[in-house]
This record gives C-alpha cells, sequence and structure tokens, in this order.
C-alpha cells in the first residue's frame, strides 16, 4: 500500500474524529522511530549504545473511555479492534499489531497501574519493517497516552523496560533495551549515550547542521530474511561466549582482555560473535569522545568499522546493505553503516552536506547494476524523543 499523506498528528486527530462518532481526542502523543548512530548487538550484552530519535513519529490521538476496554483504530491497516481485561490478563491472546498495544496495557497492569479503558487512533510516519524502531515507537505513543490519561506516575527513565517488556513478553520478541530508551530519552540536536547496564545516560550534542555534515538514512529494502530467528541466535551465541568466560555479560571484557578471552573459547563462531560485540563497545566509546571533543567528521571511520565487523565477525548484513555501505563510502561518504537488528533494513552514512544528493544518486545507480529494488533515501537530523502534542 502506499503511504498516506499528510501531517501525522493531524491524521491521527482526524482518524480518531471519523472512527469514535465525530468527538475529538482528549489530546495527541508522539513517539519517534530511531537510528543508532554506533553500538549494535551490545544493549542485551549489557553494553553501549549511541541512538537519536528520528523526525518520523507515530503520533496516538486517545481520550478515556468506561470500563476496562481498549478500542484501537490504526490507519496502516485500517481495522478497529478491541481487547478487554480477560485479553490482557496474559501475553498470547490479541495478535498481530494490536499485540503492541494490547502488550503495553498487560505491561502496565502488571506492574500495579490501574491502567484506564481508552479509544486511540494511530497514524505513523515511521515505516514498517525498515529497522527505525516502528515498533518501539508504537508501544511509547501508546505508553505516554494511557499514562496521561491515567493520570498514572512513571518517571521517564522507568518507561523502556516497561515497553520493552511489552515486546518481549506480550508480543514475545527478545529485543534489548535501545529502541525504547531512545525512543522515549532522545533529545533534539543529540545522540544518547546509553549504558544499558545500569541505564545511565548521558546526552551526547550532534549537531551536523554546524559541523555542515549530514547523516543519510539508506532503506535497504532488503526483505527481512529469518530476522527473527537469526536475532535470538546471535543473542544466545553471545549469552553462551560470557558464560564460556565466567562473565555476566560481555561487557565485563574489555579490549586489552579481548585476545586472553578468545583464547579461551573453542569454537570459532562463538569468537567471531564475541569480538564483535568487545570491539564494538569500545567503538561506542571512541565515538562518544571524538563527539564530546566536537571533532564530529572523524567517527566516519568507526562508522565504517563497525559495519565490517557486523558483516565478518556478527554476520548479520545481507547484499543489499553492504553494496549501499560501499557504494557510499565510494562516493565519498565519511563512514557508513548497517543501522539496527540486521538482515536488511537501514544503512546510515556520514557524508558532508552538500555531498549528500551525489551520495544518494550513487548507491541508487549501484543498487540498479545489480537489479536490487531502489533504496529509500533521506537526510535527517536529531529530532526529540516521545512527547505530548497538546
Ligand atoms: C533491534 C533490537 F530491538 C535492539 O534491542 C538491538 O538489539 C538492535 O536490534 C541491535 O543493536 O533493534
Amino acid at each position: 500500500m502506499t503511504h498516506p499523506t499528510g501531517d501525522v498528528a493531524e491524521r491521527a486527530a482526524a482518524g480518531f474524529t471519523d472512527q469514535y462518532g465525530g468527538s475529538a481526542a482528549a489530546g495527541r502523543w508522539a513517539a519517534p522511530g530511531r537510528v543508532n548512530l554506533i553500538g549494535e548487538h551490545t544493549d542485551y550484552n549489557d553494553g553501549f549504545v549511541l541512538p537519536f530519535a528520528l523526525p518520523l513519529r507515530t503520533v496516538v490521538a486517545a481520550d478515556r473511555q468506561d470500563g476496562e476496554r481498549w478500542t484501537v483504530w490504526s490507519e496502516l491497516s485500517g481495522e478497529t479492534i478491541t481487547f478487554d481485561a480477560d485479553d490482557v490478563a496474559e501475553p498470547g491472546r490479541v495478535t498481530g499489531w494490536g499485540a503492541y498495544v494490547a502488550g503495553v496495557v498487560w505491561a502496565l497492569r502488571e506492574a500495579g497501574h490501574p491502567v484506564p479503558g481508552a479509544r486511540l487512533a494511530i497514524a505513523s510516519d515511521v515505516p514498517l519493517g525498515s529497522g527505525l524502531s516502528s515498533s518501539a515507537a508504537l508501544e511509547s505513543a501508546v505508553l505516554a497516552a494511557l499514562l496521561d490519561l491515567g493520570g498514572l506516575e512513571l518517571p521517564a527513565e522507568r518507561q523502556p523496560r516497561l515497553a520493552q517488556r511489552a515486546e518481549n513478553v506480550y508480543v514475545g520478541a527478545p529485543t534489548g533495551i535501545m529502541d525504547q530508551s531512545a525512543v522515549i530519552r532522545c533529545r533534539a540536536g543529540h545522540a544518547l549515550f546509553l549504558d544499558c547496564r545500569d541505564e545511565s545516560v548521558e546526552q551526547i550534542p550532534f549537531d551536523l547542521d554546524a559541523a555542515g555534515l549530514a547523516v543519510l538514512v539508506i532503506d535497504s529494502r532488503a526483505p527481512h530474511r529469518h530476522a527473527d530467528g537469526e536475532y535470538a541466535a546471535r543473542r544466545r551465541s553471545c549469552e553462551a561466549g560470557a558464560a564460556a568466560l565466567g562473565v555476566t555479560a560481555l561487557r565485563d571484557v574489555t579490549v586489552d582482555q579481548l585476545d586472553a578471552a578468545l583464547a579461551k573459547l573453542d569454537d570459532a563462531e562463538t569468537r567471531r560473535r564475541v569480538r564483535h560485540v568487545v570491539t564494538e563497545d569500545q567503538r561506542v566509546l571512541d565515538t562518544v569522545a571524538l563527539l564530546r571533543a566536537g571533532r564530529v567528521r572523524d567517527i566516519g571511520p568507526l562508522l565504517t568499522a563497525s559495519h565490517v565487523s557486523m558483516r565478518d565477525d556478527f554476520e548479520i548484513t545481507v547484499p543489499e546493505v553492504d553494496t549501499a555501505v560501499e557504494a557510499a563510502l565510494a562516493a565519498g561518504a565519511l563512514g557508513a553503516r548497517m543501522t539496527g537488528g540486521g538482515f536488511g533494513g537501514c544503512v546510515l552514512a556520514l557524508v558532508e552536506a552538500d555531498q549528500a544528493d551525489a551520495v544518494a544518486a550513487a548507491v541508487t545507480a549501484a543498487y540498479a547494476n545489480r537489479n536490487f529494488t531502489a533504496p529509500g533515501t533521506v537526510t535527517v537530523l536529531p529530532a526529540p524523543g516521545a512527547t505530548r502534542l497538546n
């Protein structure tokens, strides 16, 4: 289907009025998609990540309704679903896209919050299945709406775990804490340096305009091939590596200890997985140090090294994303890497602002040469995290 056009907040409000008998919503809550600048598959290893929020958002228009009943319309499916307290008594009863909404209600109730019944209308500019965290955006916008409608108190730093629980337990996807943290805690003009062990954060200024730079996001359009099973397999490998090394998580191995650690591992595949995570954590720390020093241009080689590590050691890239990275670098990008869980999704390239179009054109041409579906390309600036709109 073609994506709806027009302002996303207006679409959510108009959808609400159309679906629910002409009444206006009590409010609108927005949550963005994200890209991860660097730090991939480190979150569930208690490590470091550095995402920033996108200007693409999911918006929920909502009001309360009587009883323990939730009615949800989504512009993308055009469907309205309803679920009640029985459906959120345990995971698995609501499936499909509705599970992300029901999962948030379930997680709030499980944490002891009295969630009000509600009617919701959802509109979104975050593309589905492109690795830009459309699921976390949906969960976080719904969470913000339900908290406000119910007058519930849950500090922002505790919200990501709750949204993650909806996804891990109700939806059943074994993802880490990065996406919900990014969507909820990012700030405009900054990347979010998150320590996934204690969830402490530092807002790192990432002023691309001032540096004359741009981040080009390239949607590889690669179909997600076995992404869920492969993600879970990578997670198991990391856990096996940590267990074999006698550490709580791979975060506990530093690059200085890496050679000695690898020598203790019998299995070549586990060695590659461990090497990716340990070196990736260090690349995040190095990137943060450069950004703190205002040396934005200099992070390019770290981004590219991250991609090589994902390609060769973690083995989560596919030909489309490798082609996009190679073509972007050949056209003058300062650095480029796949972002997100892998097996498709998006690539980001750090480029001189005045070269963004040329780099996008070079990637598009490389795709045409290989008969891949044409990529999507857009330049982005770090945007705010989840917020109430009115
Ligand atoms: C996906 C997951 F949801 C995140 O938790 C993270 O593991 C990421 O893949 C890889 O860095 O987006």
